[in-house]
C-alpha cells in the first residue's frame, strides 16, 4: 500500500467525521446549505482531496473512488436527514404557533341593540310597505310653502303661529309635520299614489313628560280614482290592527287644515281609550296644489307620532327616556 493512498483514506475518513460533526450541530437551513457547498461543492473539501488521485498508482484508483463515493454518498444521505429534521421542526414549530384552542372563551363585546324608537319605525313601515306604501323622506328644513301654503294653512291662519313653529332667519322654518314630503312626493308623482313618510318633526313646545320640541311622526298618502272615507277606515283599522290586535277603534269628527272631513283616532287599549292619530280625506285645496284634479282623484292621510306609539307599546310614562341614552334605560329594549 503506498503512503500516498494510506494519505488519501485517512483524509477521506477524517473528512467524513468532520461532515457528520458540523452536519449534527446545523441548526438551520442555512448552515446546512452551507456545509454541502464546504464538503461536497465544486471547490469543496472533498474535490479537493480527490485532485490527490493523480498521484495514485493506477491500481489504487478504484479504492480510492470507491471509498470517495461512500463518504459522498454518507455526507449526502446526512445532510439530506438534516434537511428534514430542520423542516419538520420548523413545521412543528409553525403549527404548535398557529394552534387555535376553539374550547377558549371568546373576547366580551359590548353587545349594542336597535334603539326602541327605530324599532317602531321599522315596525310601522313594515305594515304599510306590506299594504303597498313606498318610503319617502324629505327635508328638514323647510319653506313657508311646503310646510303650510300648499297644505291649505294661509298666513292667518293659527297653526302659523310663532308660538307653535321654528322659523329660521332667512323665512324658512323646520318642518312642524312631515305632510311637507307628501307635497313634494305629490308634485313629483302622479296618482295612483300610495306613500308614507316618516321623520323628524319640530314644535315650540315646552318639555315635560308627553312633549318633545323634536320628535318624530309618520304620515301616510293615498291618492286614486274613487277613494272614500271607507277606504281610509279600511286602511286605518287595518293598520291599527296588526299593531294592537283585535281591540276596539273610534273615529272622532276633528279639524286640520289639509283634510276635510278629518278625524282623531282612538283605541281601546288595557281598559282605556287612547287617541293614537289623526286622519282625514285629502282637502281639495292640496290636490290643486300639487296639480292633481280634485274631480278624477281623492285621496287619504293619516299621521300619527312615533314616540307615542313608542310609548303605548312599551308602557313608558316619559318620552324624554326615548333621547336620554340612559343605558340602564335602553338596554330593556
Ligand atoms: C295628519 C292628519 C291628517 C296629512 C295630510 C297630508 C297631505 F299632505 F296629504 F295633505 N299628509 N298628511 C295628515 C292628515 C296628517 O296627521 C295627524
Amino acid at each position: 500500500m503506498s503512503d500516498q493512498l494510506t494519505e488519501l483514506e485517512s483524509k477521506l475518513d477524517q473528512l467524513q467525521q468532520d461532515a457528520l460533526g458540523a452536519i449534527a450541530e446545523a441548526d438551520s437551513l442555512e448552515a446546512i446549505e452551507k456545509l454541502r457547498l464546504r464538503f461536497l461543492g465544486k471547490k469543496g473539501e472533498l474535490s479537493v482531496v480527490l485532485k490527490g488521485m493523480g498521484k495514485l498508482e493506477a491500481g489504487d484508483r478504484p479504492r480510492i473512488g470507491s471509498l470517495a463515493n461512500e463518504v459522498k454518498t454518507a455526507v449526502q444521505s446526512a445532510l439530506d436527514g438534516a434537511k428534514t429534521r430542520m423542516e419538520r421542526s420548523a413545521l412543528e414549530a409553525q403549527l404548535a404557533s398557529e394552534t387555535i384552542d376553539v374550547t377558549m372563551p371568546g373576547d366580551y363585546r359590548p353587545q349594542g341593540r336597535r334603539h326602541p324608537l327605530n324599532s317602531t319605525i321599522d315596525r310601522l313601515l313594515d305594515i304599510l310597505v306590506g299594504l303597498g306604501y313606498t318610503v319617502a323622506s324629505g327635508p328638514e328644513m323647510e319653506t313657508d310653502y311646503y310646510n303650510f301654503e300648499s297644505l291649505n294653512t294661509p298666513p292667518d291662519h293659527p297653526a302659523r303661529d310663532m308660538q307653535d313653529t321654528f322659523y329660521l332667519p332667512d323665512g324658512n322654518l323646520l318642518r312642524t309635520h312631515t305632510s311637507s314630503v307628501q307635497i313634494r312626493y305629490m308634485e313629483n308623482n302622479t296618482p295612483p299614489i300610495r306613500v308614507v313618510a316618516p321623520g323628524r318633526v319640530y314644535r315650540r313646545d315646552t318639555v315635560d313628560a308627553t312633549h318633545s320640541a323634536v320628535f318624530h311622526q309618520l304620515e301616510l298618502l293615498a291618492v286614486d280614482e274613487n277613494l272614500t272615507f271607507g277606504d281610509l277606515k279600511g286602511t286605518v283599522k287595518t293598520f291599527l290592527r296588526e299593531i294592537f290586535g283585535e281591540i276596539p277603534v273610534r273615529f272622532r269628527a276633528s279639524y286640520f287644515p289639509f283634510t276635510e272631513p278629518s278625524a282623531e283616532v282612538d283605541v281601546q287599549w288595557q281598559g282605556k281609550w287612547l287617541e293614537v292619530m289623526g286622519c282625514g280625506m285629502v282637502d281639495p285645496n292640496v290636490l290643486k296644489a300639487v296639480g292633481y284634479d280634485p274631480e278624477k282623484v281623492t285621496g287619504f292621510a293619516a299621521g300619527l307620532g312615533i314616540e307615542r306609539f313608542a310609548m303605548v307599546l312599551h308602557q313608558m310614562d316619559d318620552i324624554r327616556r326615548l333621547y336620554s341614552s340612559d343605558l340602564r334605560f335602553l338596554r330593556q329594549f
